[in-house]
Formats: structure tokens, C-alpha cells, sequence
């Protein structure tokens, strides 16, 4: 009989990770194993497959070099049972271990299934926490009890608090909590973008490659310019490169957009850190050590690491506290089909053509662009939640559903009637018009607010606001929007419900 098997999951690569702690190299086994269930229960973007397989190898063959024991499957192994429970079946029986090992999943679906497999099996399971956040689940669960609405703010000062991240004694580092109010410039174009720094793939990368393309061409998403960190080491190179060349305009241009630059002053590490090839604190630590250095200033830190510590963390949290429930709420009663646009880009609006193109050449957008221009479109058009969380899902190299589903579920959507969020993040084409400059070259006209020509963010704002005033009406933080349209003439408001019935009827 072997000792442990110590099963480490694709977005668990991290030499730390509890599950590998305490383990013996001379009689345990580390276990990792691609599978055709992952990779198909939706249909990801081909980017996303071809880095998670690349980085796992990578980390398999770094474990086998510091000494450890692997039993590694790949996806194309003759005899590859296809999904985590039937690989695992496969295992136990061929090593016969006396105990199963591993850290929490990410995921409900595949926790649920891990709870299943000590009957299954006949051998003990331990699940371990995931401490590579900085809050666990029970201490989530405490902040929240007893609150009727959750908000990150709060959250966010208790995490800064408690870990003592920029803290002057009990007060915050400048004496605000938070300068978000600094971090709304849009990109003049004077402003030199920094460069974009490129991974070059590597023979496993390129091996992968070619087997995501005779395997899953029938995924969203282009291989051709792949070129994602897939190593520790390369994603340590990206931490430093953003830290020294990009920090210091994170947080001024936290919230613009240009054309033609997908990444402006963004870290680029989400998949990295999502799948533990960096470490949330180690990335926090650089992003402070920068400030006390004096090469960034507070704005850009502070609001970096509110990302960090507060949302990335914050939305793990209520998912884990809502689910399984949560994803089953549509409090706004949306159901409009995904436009088809949504997976090839073309449509005429320029934000929304520009947003999802670089979405499939990258599996990549920034963060105002999937909140303020693909999910405000979302919103105001009154589309199903579940076929929305199912694309955010499949698009991006970085989305596991622990923090997808509460970003668009709660922060887009509003579908979980304002329980992550205090107001939805609805606005017309003004807001994109102020930050990017995609509207210069769009077919369709900003300034106009009816009309065929009339830029449809426009009218979709007013007629969100008016199908949904008995959900919305109360809400202290739309009393002014609810003002304005209580004193509309009743001729701009048919114009607006025209508009939107024409515009919606025609996706
Ligand atoms: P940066 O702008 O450089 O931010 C730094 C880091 O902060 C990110 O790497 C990420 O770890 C964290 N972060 C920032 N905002 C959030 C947030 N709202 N929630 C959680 N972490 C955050 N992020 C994902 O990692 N996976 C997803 O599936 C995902 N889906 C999203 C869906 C919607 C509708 C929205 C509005 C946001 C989503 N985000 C998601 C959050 C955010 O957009 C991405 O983390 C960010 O764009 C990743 O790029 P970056 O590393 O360059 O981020
Ligand atoms: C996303 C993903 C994919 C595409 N493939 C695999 C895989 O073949 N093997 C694996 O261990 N993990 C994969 N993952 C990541 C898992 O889906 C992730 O670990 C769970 O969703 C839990 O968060
Ligand atoms: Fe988008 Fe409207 Fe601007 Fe066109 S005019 S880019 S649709 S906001």
C-alpha cells in the first residue's frame, strides 16, 4: 500500500498549497490528471484550456524535480477515464492508497463531488482549506452574519485591518480608506501606454497548443497569439514587470478605455494568480513594497489592492456563503437570449465590437470593460442571467465560477436584487463616451438619444429604468435617476420605449 495520494487540482498549482504540506516525497503520490469533463462542462476558450494544461505540466514536472513522486494523465492518454472522479477510481485501484488528500475545490459542483468519493472509494478523503486567501469561508461567514446586505467597502477595511496591509496604527496609510475618486481619468492620448510584454511558448505550450486545437475547435477563442505566462518563474517576470513599468498608472487609469490597446496600465495576473502560479499576498506585498519605496503612488496601490484584497476576496466569500442557491435568483425577471454578437463581435457598436473581438483574440478584457460595456449592455438589455454567467464563464483565461458568478450574477446583473452590489452598474453611452474613445469611429451617435442613428446604451438606460421601477424605485442610490425620468415629458418616454422595442426585437 502507497502512502497519501495527494490529488492537486489545475487551478491549485502552487508549491504551498496545503494539500502538498506535511507530504513524503518517498511514499506519497502527487496526483494531476487533465480531463475531457473539465474542459467540456463548458466550452472555454481555447486560451484557457492550452495555459491551465501548459502550467500544469509545468508544475508537475517542477514537483517531479524537487522529488516527488507524480502520477501525471494527460488529456490524450489512451486510457484516460475522462473525468476527476473516474481518474481517480483509476488510481486508487493501480496505488492503492491509504489515504486521499487534497485542498478545498474552487468550485461547489466539484466539491460536492469530492464529498462522494470516500464511499465511493473505501478510503479516507481529507479535505483541507484553501489558505491562499486571505479570509477562509468561516471567517467570511462571520463577518456577514446577521447583515442584510453585504458591502465590500467594509469588508475591504476589516481585511486591511486585520492583516495590517497600509496601516498608519489603526488609520488608514494618507488617512483615506479609499481614493477611487483619483482613479477615473480617461487616456489622453498623449499618455504612452506601456509596453505589453510577450510569453513566447514553449515546446509544452506548443505541444498543448496542438492538442486544444485538434480537441476543442469547436471553442470560443483564437491559439494563435497565446502567450500567457505558463511557469512559475515567467509569472514572477509579469509580477515584475507590472510592478515596475505599469503600477504606477493603475490607478489614474484604472477605469479607461482606448482602442486598439486591450491591457493599458492592467496587471494581466488574474490567470496566474487564479491558478496559483503567484500568490495573492506575494502580488500585494510587491504593490506596497512599491509604494514605500516611493516608485508608486497611494492611489494606484491602495486601489490595487483593494482588488485584491477586497473584491477578489469579498465575492469568493458570498459565493461560498450563497451557494448552491445563488446562481437561481433573477430578480429583475430577465430572459432575453445571449445576442449572437456576443460570440463573433460583430455587431455596430464599436464598444461592444472592440470589447468582445480582443476577448477572442485574449481570452482577456479589463475590468471596466466587462463590467461597464460587455455586462452594462448585459444589464440594460435585459438578458437571461444563466446564458450571460455560462459566456463569462467560457471567455476569459482567468474565470473559475467562485468569481465569475458573483461579478456578473451580483455586480452586472443585479439578479441577486442588490445583495453584492448597492445599485446596479447601469449607464448610457455618456459613461463610455467619457472613458474611451470608442465612440469617435462608432456608426452609431453618442449625443443622439432616439432615433435609429442614436447610440442605443442610450434609450436601453431609460427603458431598463422604466421596466424595472417597482425593483429599483426604492433604492436610495437611484432617487435621482428616478427624479429625472418622473419628470420626463411622456412623448420622450414612448420615444424611448420605441427605440428600445425596435432595437431588442432586431437582436
Ligand atoms: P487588474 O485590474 O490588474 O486587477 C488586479 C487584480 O485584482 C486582478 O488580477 C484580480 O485578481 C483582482 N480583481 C480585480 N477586480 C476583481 C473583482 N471584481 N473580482 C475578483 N477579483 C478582482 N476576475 C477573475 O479573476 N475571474 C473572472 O472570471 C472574472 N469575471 C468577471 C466578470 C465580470 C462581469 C466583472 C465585472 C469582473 C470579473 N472579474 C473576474 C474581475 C476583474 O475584471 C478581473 O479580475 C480583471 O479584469 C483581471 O485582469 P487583471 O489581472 O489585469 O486585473
Ligand atoms: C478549468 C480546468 C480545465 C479546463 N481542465 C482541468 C483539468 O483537466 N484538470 C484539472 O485538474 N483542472 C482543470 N480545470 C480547473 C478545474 O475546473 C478547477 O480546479 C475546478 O473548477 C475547481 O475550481
Ligand atoms: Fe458604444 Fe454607443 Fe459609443 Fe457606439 S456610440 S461606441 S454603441 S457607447
Amino acid at each position: 500500500m502507497a502512502g497519501s495520494l495527494r490529488f492537486v487540482l489545475g487551478d491549485q498549482l502552487d508549491t504551498e498549497i496545503s494539500s502538498l504540506r506535511g507530504a513524503d516525497p518517498a511514499e506519497d503520490i502527487v496526483f494531476m490528471c487533465e480531463v475531457a469533463d473539465e474542459a467540456n462542462y463548458v466550452r472555454h476558450h481555447k486560451q484557457k484550456i492550452a495555459f491551465l494544461f501548459s502550467a500544469m505540466r509545468h508544475h508537475a514536472k517542477a514537483l517531479q524535480e524537487s522529488g516527488f513522486q507524480i502520477r501525471y494523465v494527460k488529456l490524450d492518454d489512451p486510457d484516460n477515464a475522462g473525468s476527476f472522479a473516474d481518474e481517480l477510481a483509476r488510481a486508487v485501484s493501480e496505488v492503492a492508497p491509504e489515504r486521499i488528500v487534497i485542498t478545498e475545490p474552487g468550485e461547489w459542483r466539484v466539491l460536492e463531488d469530492i464529498k462522494s468519493w470516500e464511499g465511493r472509494f473505501g478510503v479516507p478523503v481529507e479535505i483541507l482549506d484553501d489558505d491562499r486567501f486571505y479570509c477562509s469561508r468561516e471567517r467570511f461567514s462571520d463577518w456577514a452574519e446577521g447583515r442584510k446586505a453585504l458591502r465590500m467597502e467594509y469588508f475591504y477595511r476589516e481585511m486591511r485591518r486585520e492583516h495590517g496591509l497600509l496601516m498608519d496604527g489603526d488609520q488608514p496609510v494618507g488617512g483615506q480608506w479609499n481614493y477611487d475618486k483619483d482613479n477615473r481619468e480617461p487616456i489622453d492620448p498623449n499618455v504612452e501606454v506601456p509596453t505589453h510584454h510577450v510569453f513566447r511558448p514553449d515546446e509544452t505550450t506548443r505541444e498543448v497548443i496542438d492538442l486544444v486545437r485538434a480537441r476543442f475547435d469547436n471553442h470560443f477563442g483564437d491559439l494563435d497569439g497565446f502567450e500567457w505566462p505558463v511557469t512559475r518563474a515567467e509569472a514572477l517576470r509579469a509580477l515584475g514587470f507590472f510592478i515596475d513599468e505599469r503600477l504606477n498608472g493603475y490607478g489614474t487609469y484604472q477605469d479607461a478605455m482606448k482602442q486598439g490597446e486591450p491591457f493599458l496600465f492592467h496587471s494581466l495576473l488574474s490567470p496566474m494568480i487564479n491558478c496559483g502560479l503567484l500568490r495573492p499576498r506575494e502580488v500585494v506585498e510587491r504593490a506596497i513594497e512599491a509604494y514605500e519605496a516611493g516608485n508608486a503612488p497611494l492611489n494606484a496601490v491602495e486601489g490595487f489592492v483593494r482588488q485584491i484584497i477586497g473584491w477578489r476576496e469579498y465575492v469568493r466569500g458570498i459565493y461560498w456563503l450563497k451557494m448552491p442557491d445563488y446562481k437561481n435568483s433573477n430578480e429583475l425577471n430577465a430572459d432575453r437570449p445571449l445576442p449572437d454578437f456576443y460570440w463573433t463581435g460583430e455587431t455596430q457598436m464599436n464598444c461592444l465590437r472592440q470589447a468582445i473581438t480582443e476577448t477572442r483574440q485574449n481570452a482577456y478584457a479589463h475590468h471596466i470593460q466587462r463590467l461597464m460595456v460587455t455586462g452594462n449592455f448585459a444589464l440594460i438589455a435585459g438578458l437571461s442571467p444563466a446564458e450571460v454567467e455560462e459566456w463569462y464563464l467560457i471567455v476569459y483565461a482567468d474565470a473559475y465560477e467562485w468569481v465569475e458568478l458573483p461579478n456578473v450574477h451580483g455586480m452586472i446583473l443585479f439578479a441577486d436584487g442588490g445583495y453584492l452590489a448597492s445599485k446596479p452598474y447601469a449607464s448610457s453611452g455618456a459613461y463610455i463616451n467619457k472613458m474611451s474613445d470608442y465612440c469617435g469611429t462608432c456608426s452609431y451617435s453618442v449625443s443622439k438619444k432616439n432615433g435609429p442613428k442614436a447610440c442605443p446604451f442610450n434609450y436601453l438606460y431609460w427603458n431598463f429604468l422604466i421596466e424595472n421601477e417597482d425593483m429599483l424605485r426604492g433604492n436610495q442610490r437611484m432617487s435621482m435617476m428616478y427624479g429625472t425620468l418622473g419628470r420626463m415629458k411622456q412623448d420622450k418616454i414612448d420615444a424611448i420605449k420605441e427605440d428600445s422595442r425596435r432595437f431588442l426585437a432586431s437582436l
